[in-house]
């Protein structure tokens, strides 16, 4: 039976990239009533600095995203990936299992990395492999993520094959990525090259969950276009990455595919589009946000619930890894 794991950093606020390109599909796939875990991967945000303090409003914010977009505590599991000691432990066992060449192709760390790869911290390089745990520890068979985190999925999957080969067992399976959607890369507002990150640079870069109508106006005022109409169909934006962007976005918000949204406003301006893309960002994310606002006014209420959570997921991880320990031939 399918199951799904997927998760997200709490590195910072929550953007509109991580609603459209994640939580979006999150929410849909626990309505289609598969079986879903969703995961606060505080482990994973400390990769890179994090304040103490801000790490733990983060980790609330994110919570509360995943709730006020439509996670439901009582359908799903929601928790936080520090509370479930499980997935550092079968991280270990993975970092052991996976090859240093494997880690050395990893796209996420070289752009992250920069220039400066020997300045990086162990846990950033070793991302993967406890991105791998994340998931098999819950034995997911299937992933929802954004196109950034594909390369991920695939690492997980040459992992648990190894594991299983090398074991001479069938033990995690083979997970599969589900990537789809008009949204599925959202890019940044001021560079179509590049996508948009919570830790960007800028905050005008950025449509933030929590920004208010104002800012989602002033935001999309601004972002970066071209002074061409809109064509006709979305091959006549394929050298417009701007463009195609916030055509993609509008796409997702409503519901409807790119050629329809291109189709709807062949030939309109930006003084057009921009403010029905606004207007449209606004009716989606204010109701999110308010109850976002709300829910975080009392952070008791999100941390029993993440508490609750750990615990559910607490009882399909401890059987995997006590298994896994098994296999590996650790006396227990
Ligand atoms: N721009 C994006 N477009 C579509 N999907 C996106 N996701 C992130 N950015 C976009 C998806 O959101 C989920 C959670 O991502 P994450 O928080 O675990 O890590 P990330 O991809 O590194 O996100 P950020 O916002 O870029 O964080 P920072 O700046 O801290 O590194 C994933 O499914 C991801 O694909």
């Amino acid at each position: 039976t399918p199951r799904i794991f997927s998760g997200i950093k709490p590195s910072g606020g929550l953007t509109l990239g991580n609603y459209l390109g994640a939580i979006q599909k999150f929410v849909a796939a626990q309505e289609a009533g598969t079986e879903s875990i969703f995961c606060v991967v505080d482990l994973h945000a400390i990769t890179v600095w994090q304040d103490p303090e801000d790490l733990r409003n983060a980790t609330r914010e994110v919570a509360a995203g995943y709730i006020a977009s439509g996670i439901d505590p009582t359908k799903s599991i929601l928790f936080n990936q520090s509370q479930v000691h499980e997935h550092a432990e079968l991280a270990w066992i993975f970092n052991c299992v996976a090859r240093v060449g494997w880690m050395n192709r990893m796209t996420q760390f070289k752009e992250k990395a920069g220039k400066n790869a020997e300045k990086q911290s162990l846990g950033l390089y070793a991302y993967p492999s406890l991105m791998a745990a994340d998931i098999l520890l819950y034995h997911a068979t299937h992933v929802p993520v954004g196109e950034d985190q594909k390369q991920h999925v695939e690492l997980t999957r040459d992992i648990a094959a190894k594991f299983n080969h090398d074991y001479k067992v069938d033990f995690f399976p083979i997970t599969e990525p589900v990537i789809e959607g008009p949204a599925v890369r959202v890019m940044n507002l001021r560079d179509g090259s590049k996508k948009m990150s919570k830790s960007g640079e800028s905050d005008m870069e950025r449509i933030n969950m929590l920004d208010d109508a104002d800012k989602i106006a002033k935001k999309f005022k601004k972002a970066k276009t071209d002074p061409e109409p809109l064509p006709d169909t979305m091959d006549g934006l394929a050298d417009r990455p701007e463009a195609r962007n916030l055509v993609n976005i509008y796409a997702s918000l409503s519901g409807q595919s790119s050629d329809a949204v291109i189709a709807e406003y062949a030939g309109a301006g930006w003084g057009k589009f921009k403010p029905a893309l606004a207007d449209l960002a606004v009716d989606k994310l204010a109701p999110i946000s308010e109850e976002m606002r709300r829910l975080m006014d009392d952070p008791s209420e999100i941390d029993k619930i993440l508490a609750h959570g750990a615990e559910q997921a607490r009882a399909i991880a401890a059987p995997i890894l006590k298994r896994t320990y098994e296999i590996v031939g650790m006396v227990r």
